[in-house]
């Protein structure tokens, strides 16, 4: 039996599905998320959709943005479908809270730091995005292509790849994208919505980062202490592409933002260009990711997050730079 047979399966025999994603939610979590219950609903089962984090409003086009819970009903699930997780952490109090024995657990990611953590792991490092791996197994499964399940695809394929932009992006990228808008997914709509709008508290996340950033030995970074962050109003553990700004410039190699959470630990996002590599750092210091983008939680306080941080990337930069 193929894992997509497995994985339909696993699904048709249960009776109640709980799908999540992960913490600070991207839009290929949201898109996955949307999708599987796009899915489900075809194939007429009971499900919840939960990110601890909730939603973002500018991904309320998607179909059924508006059943995303930030918690898990009370009932008995079967089955759990992990989306985007490269591991259980990644999922939450949506997981980490669900008695023991846990359910069956539907890994379907394309992070190629995944764990394997599920009974079934669907992990697909080549592919783009989450949702990606999804059209290969919905297709697979003979799930109809309606315009609401193309829409939520595209909109991982398209946030994902920054537009088609990122090294990630393939031939069979292309040929599912093109399949998704013949299927009725308003590109402009998703590239808009998923890329190029955003709220005002971003630009201000972005001015305060843009103040306190330093470039030394290749690694341009910054700091968002926990009190600036509340007086702008920002919640979330999202940088909201601030990290993809410095890894662009010029002259870094690597770029890193450091955001102290309200609980003290400190979210990280990595991001580098070729021949750079962030993935191995970042899974030493207990996250995870792609070679290019990746992201850790460190304990705090901050400032010793940083000095840790600062020091092992600059290590990390010497080394590439010598064997690249
Ligand atoms: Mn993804």
């Amino acid at each position: 039996m193929s894992i997509y047979q497995t994985i339909q399966q696993a699904i048709q025999s249960a009776e109640s599905v709980l799908a999540v994603t992960h913490i600070g939610p991207d839009g290929d979590a949201l898109a996955s998320l949307t999708a599987v219950g796009v899915a489900l609903e075809q194939l007429q089962k009971k499900y919840s959709l939960v990110c601890d984090d909730g939603g973002l409003s500018r991904f309320n086009y998607l179909p059924l943005a508006e059943k995303i819970q930030t918690r898990r009903d009370s009932v008995a699930y079967d089955v759990v479908i992990a989306l985007d997780c490269g591991d259980e952490l990644r999922m939450g109090q949506a997981f980490a809270t669900l008695p023991e024995p846990k359910p069956f657990i539907i890994n379907i990611d394309h992070h190629v730091t995944n764990t394997h953590f599920g009974n079934i792991n669907l992990v697909r490092p080549e592919a783009s995005s989450t949702t990606e791996v999804l059209y290969g197994l919905f297709m697979e499964m003979g799930l109809r292509l309606s315009e609401d399940l193309a829409l939520c695809l595209l909109t991982g394929l398209v946030t994902d790849t920054l537009g088609f932009r990122t090294i990630g992006v393939s031939a069979n990228t292309m040929r599912v994208a093109s399949h998704l808008i013949d299927a009725g997914a308003d590109l402009t709509l998703v590239t808009q919505n998923g890329l190029t709008l955003k709220p005002f508290s971003t630009l201000r996340m972005w001015q305060i980062g843009l103040n306190n950033m330093r470039l030394e030995s290749g690694l341009l970074w910054t700091t968002l202490d926990k009190n600036a962050l509340r007086a702008i109003g920002h919640s979330g553990v999202s940088n909201a592409g601030l990290v993809n700004l410095l890894a662009d410039v010029e002259e870094a190699a690597m770029g890193a933002v450091l955001m102290e959470l309200e609980d003290g630990t400190v979210r990280v996002g990595l991001r580098c260009r070729p021949p750079y590599n962030v993935a191995e750092l970042a899974m030493n210091l207990g996250g995870g990711g792609h070679p290019l983008a990746a992201g850790c939680t460190l304990d705090g306080p901050l400032a010793q997050a940083e000095s840790l941080l600062v020091d092992m990337c600059k290590e990390a930069i010497r080394r590439q730079s010598r064997n690249g």
